[in-house]
């Protein structure tokens, strides 16, 4: 009989402790199905963040290290300097990544490290009840901006994907969605590239994905995957910086 549809190797069969429609437990999925797709198991080192995800270890069965308060890309590049033979990835919220973490994270892609990031950017620090992250777009109502953020005396959000493509040492950065069927597949292919940047030594490989918090926006779960569709006209969707599929095809012209 032809399969179309197992559980991932790599996805520890246990319930995930995740709000109802969170995006972290499809995002976790994506990332064992790619795993597992490039037969990778033995040889990943996950590096676990601070947030709603720094359980990591619970669900995905691979080698990981815990590196909270935005020091996942750092602790990231000692290990991939150490160990060059394993594939190294981190797995950061927004806050995690693009605010505690932005040093870091902007200077190990600046440095060019061999490693994976995924970066979930749901707009608020999940975890901590819900307050604004940089990311968190204007007029959006947070714990910490009960009125609505202003961007005239917090910023506007920073583009991170569109930012990370601008770097030489970038080989792969997009950001993509997980509300629709057709965008979770895309989200596959994104951070399948996001590895093979690593895997084929080009670069540092980037992926942010746009998810929902349902709790703290206080929506329900089909409310918040319809605002994910807000949320792209801020954060558009694309693959912004892709040598992967350049160096694929300069493959095939050989
Ligand atoms: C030194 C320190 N700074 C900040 C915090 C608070 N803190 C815990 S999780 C977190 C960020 C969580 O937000 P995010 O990275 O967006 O992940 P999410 O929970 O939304 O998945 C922060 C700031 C802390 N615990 N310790
Ligand atoms: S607080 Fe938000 S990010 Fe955290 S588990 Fe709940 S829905 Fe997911």
């Amino acid at each position: 009989m032809l399969k179309f549809f197992e559980f991932p190797k790599s996805l520890k069969n246990t319930r995930f402790h995740y709000c109802p429609g969170c995006h972290h437990s499809i995002a976790h999925r994506l990332l064992c199905e790619v795993i597992d797709e490039l037969g990778i198991q033995d040889k990943s080192l996950g590096i676990a963040s601070i947030g709603c995800s720094c359980f990591l270890y619970f669900y995905i069965d691979v080698d990981i290290v815990e590196a909270p308060h935005g020091r996942a890309c750092a602790a990231a590049t000692g290990a991939k300097r150490a160990r060059p033979d394993l594939v190294v990835f981190t797995y950061q919220g927004d806050g995690d990544f693009a605010s505690i973490g932005f040093n870091e994270s902007f200077h190990t892609a600046l440095r060019g490290e061999k490693i994976t990031a995924i970066m979930i950017n749901n707009t608020v620090y999940g975890m901590t009840g819900g307050q604004a992250s940089p990311t968190t777009v204007p007029g959006q109502k947070t714990t910490t901006t009960p009125e609505g953020k202003d961007p005239q005396y917090l910023g506007y959000p920073p583009k991170i994907a569109e930012i990370l493509a601008t770097l030489e040492s970038v080989a792969f950065s997009a950001r993509v969605a997980l509300n629709t069927p057709k965008r979770i597949i895309d989200a596959r292919k994104a951070i399948k590239n996001a590895f093979l940047a690593q895997i084929n030594n080009l670069g540092f490989g980037y992926v942010e994905i746009l998810s929902a918090c349902p709790i703290n926006w206080k929506m329900d779960p089909v409310s918040a995957n319809k605002h994910i569709d807000k949320l792209t006209e801020i954060f558009p969707l694309g693959i912004f910086k892709d040598k992967v599929s350049e160096s694929l095809k300069s493959k095939k012209g050989d």
